[in-house]
């Protein structure tokens, strides 16, 4: 009997341990791997997608509490988790690089350092290197624009990280086309005055890609005095960015950037 009885307890711990097993490898392999399709707070973004890249409550629809939902934020470019403010202009964890940016690049948003080399994940990028891969070589940062389309993309390495609208030179002065590098930053810069029909003073981030042979400089800088970007060509043959735009756009140029203008 008591022998019996011995047997049953080893028995019962044995199924308890099986249960609790059991539980655990599903509860740890739910971690890891959320259901890629469920949302739980039904706000258009998945429970992954919430958990893993945008860092927000996988059971609260409006992470911010802004009376927009997550999904809805995200679908406009808005930042889920800062309340006001664009993707591109939050920076969640304060390590230089933009959420916006930090998704395209698959970096964590919450984590300064995500590869764990000592380096932010902004100055990495700054710097040209991966801010996903500790052992990384030089990547290559290139600006291609495109005048008939009216555009300018930024690339890091063969990831996109922004497109822009731009407005480049007019008919009679039009942007030079070909393989350029960036010879110069220029924080602030006039344009036009003395002799001219313009004058635009203190305009910001001027990045310098060639002068021609007329000693005319060319830039690729922010235009605060219209706003026909996409629509029409109006410079003197600078390519024309919007101000919101041009900031991170200059910021993260380096000289000797690549250019290409076709
Ligand atoms: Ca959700
Ligand atoms: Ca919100
Ligand atoms: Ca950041
Ligand atoms: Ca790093």
């Amino acid at each position: 009997m008591w022998k019996e009885l011995l047997t049953n307890k080893y028995k019962l711990i044995i199924f308890v341990l099986v249960i609790l097993v059991t539980v655990f490898i599903a509860a740890s392999s739910m971690a890891i791997n959320p259901d890629k399709h469920l949302d739980t707070d039904n706000d258009g973004l998945t429970d992954y997608e919430e958990k893993a890249v945008y860092q927000t409550f996988w059971n609260d629809k409006d992470s911010d509490d802004d009376g927009y939902d997550d999904g809805l934020e995200v679908e406009n470019n808005y930042s889920p988790k800062q309340k006001g403010l664009k993707m591109y202009q939050a920076d969640t964890d304060n390590d230089g690089l933009n959420d916006a940016w930090e998704i395209k690049l698959g970096t964590n948003l919450m984590v300064r350092d995500t590869d764990e080399d000592g380096y932010l994940d902004g100055t990495e990028v700054y710097n040209s290197y991966s801010p996903t891969d500790p052992n990384s070589k030089l990547i290559e940062k290139r600006i291609e624009v495109n005048i008939k389309d009216f555009t300018l993309k930024f690339y890091f390495g063969e990831i996109l990280l922004d497109t822009f609208i731009v407005s480049n030179g007019k008919p009679s002065t039009p942007t030079p086309k070909g393989e350029f590098k960036i010879i110069n930053k220029v924080p602030s810069k006039t344009y036009g005055g003395y002799g001219y029909s313009f004058y635009y003073p203190n305009t910001k981030w001027n990045l310098h890609f060639t002068t021609g042979r007329n000693g005319l400089r060319y830039y690729i800088h922010g235009a605060y005095w219209h706003d026909v970007f996409g629509v029409k060509n109006v410079s003197g043959g600078c390519v024309n960015v919007k101000y919101e735009d041009m900031e991170r756009l200059y910021k993260f140029t380096n000289i000797g950037t690549k250019v290409i203008i076709n």
